[in-house]
């Protein structure tokens, strides 16, 4: 059994972020979408919202499942290993160049951390310009994202952005 952790800060999943994970499916037998903290970011929707979004989203692909992955990334890769006896491979996308040279020094750093090593898919063009922090600042502006994210993401992030509905 090989397992994918697809990780990601997903405030909020996109249709970009789901792609990569369906596709994560053609590496793995099963796939674990891992939300985590990004020391760099402050998110806009709690770790519950952000893993209850995913749930609705996969939940008609077989073999694909959200946790909330609570430190290290390669902490939960081995805790998965470990209960499912199986490998883990980390999956992620990459948008272009930019993607690259953020993600490269973490796979070598996870790399180095645990010996788990990490499959880049390159992201479907027609995807390449969603991101979740142009998401919340189309929003955040009154711009329309219900083509950007799965059903029931665009309104919580509407109404965490505009309390009052306006
Ligand atoms: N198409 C394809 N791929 C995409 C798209 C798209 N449209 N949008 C985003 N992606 C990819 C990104 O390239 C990224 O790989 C992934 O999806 C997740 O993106 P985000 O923005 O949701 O998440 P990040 O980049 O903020 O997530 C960072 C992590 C939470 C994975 C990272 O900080 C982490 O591993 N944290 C846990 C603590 C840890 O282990 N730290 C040490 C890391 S070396």
């Amino acid at each position: 059994m090989r397992t994918a952790v697809v990780p990601g800060s997903f405030d909020p999943v996109t249709l970009g972020h789901l792609d990569v994970v369906r596709r994560a499916l053609a590496v793995a037998d099963e796939v674990v979408v891992a939300v985590g903290r990004n020391a760099g970011k402050s998110p806009l929707l709690t770790a519950d919202e952000r893993r209850d979004l995913i749930t609705s989203a996969v939940a008609d692909i077989p073999g694909v499942r959200a946790e909330i992955m609570p430190g290290l990334l390669v902490d939960f890769c081995r805790d998965l290993a470990h209960a499912s006896g199986g490998d883990v491979v980390i999956v992620k996308g990459l948008r272009g160049g930019g993607d690259l040279d953020a993600e490269a020094p973490m796979a070598a750093m996870n790399r180095h951390l645990s010996g788990v090593e990490t499959v880049f898919l390159v992201g479907a063009g027609h995807l390449n310009h969603i991101s979740s922090s142009m998401v919340r600042d189309v929003a955040r502006h009154g711009g329309p994202i219900d083509d950007l994210v799965p059903a029931g993401a665009a309104d919580l992030v509407r109404a965490r952005l505009h309390p009052g509905g306006t």
